[in-house]
């Protein structure tokens, strides 16, 4: 796999220009941290806000900003994530695909994150990690827990991934790119 830091380069190209704002959110333990790690996407910058709120933002290219927090079962933390949501182009949602049990969890964190009014439209890529483990869930499968078919307005797409050897990371951040591309032509900016 030595050819994986290019390609995911390559793919991280796809937004030159653009200055995308993504979030990458998940519940703790999805593998966030381990897929900016393994994509060496540059210094992690931590903010804390507030506490119980960390959030980390990384710029790997000139031209895109990967903004991270854990998501799941703090109420009070959401009134907080409207700053974030604002202006953000797209969403990477990661899911653990070897606990089927917190499916539903990671459903409901998923949903109040996309109701919100500024998350209105925005492109969804949904990752589902972890395809290494043994009894792991594919990602069609992932796909049905987690509601996707539901979703109307907006464009998203599935892709199966292992964050520890960043299996599958190049093909879902280009497709994110091309979707984040189409996103902001239909706004107009
Ligand atoms: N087997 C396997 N373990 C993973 C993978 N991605 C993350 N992990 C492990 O899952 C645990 C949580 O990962 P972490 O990146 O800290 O999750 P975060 O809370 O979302 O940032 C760590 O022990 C990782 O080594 C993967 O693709 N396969
Ligand atoms: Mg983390």
């Amino acid at each position: 796999m030595g050819s994986l830091l290019s390609r995911v380069w390559d793919a991280l190209q796809g937004f030159y220009g653009t200055d995308a704002r993504i979030l990458l959110l998940g519940l703790d333990a999805a593998g966030k941290t381990t897929l900016l790690y393994r994509l060496k996407l540059g210094e992690t910058v931590t903010t804390i806000p507030t506490i119980g709120f960390n959030v980390e933002t990384v710029q790997p290219v000139n031209g895109v900003t990967f903004t991270m927090w854990d998501v799941g079962g703090q109420e009070r933390i959401r009134r907080l994530w409207h700053h974030y949501q604002n202006q953000t182009h797209g969403l990477l949602f990661v899911v653990d695909s070897a606990d089927p049990q917190r499916f539903a969890e990671a459903r409901v964190e998923l949903e109040a994150m996309l109701e919100a009014g500024h998350m209105t439209g925005v492109p969804v890529v949904l990752l589902a990690n972890k395809q290494d483990m043994p009894g792991t869930k594919c990602a069609a499968e992932v796909v049905e827990e987690l509601g996707l078919r539901k979703l109307r307005g907006r464009d998203w797409h599935a892709q199966g991934c292992c964050a520890l050897s960043g299996e599958g990371l190049p093909e879902a951040l280009t497709k994110l790119a091309e979707m984040v591309k189409q996103y902001r032509k239909a706004l107009g900016r």
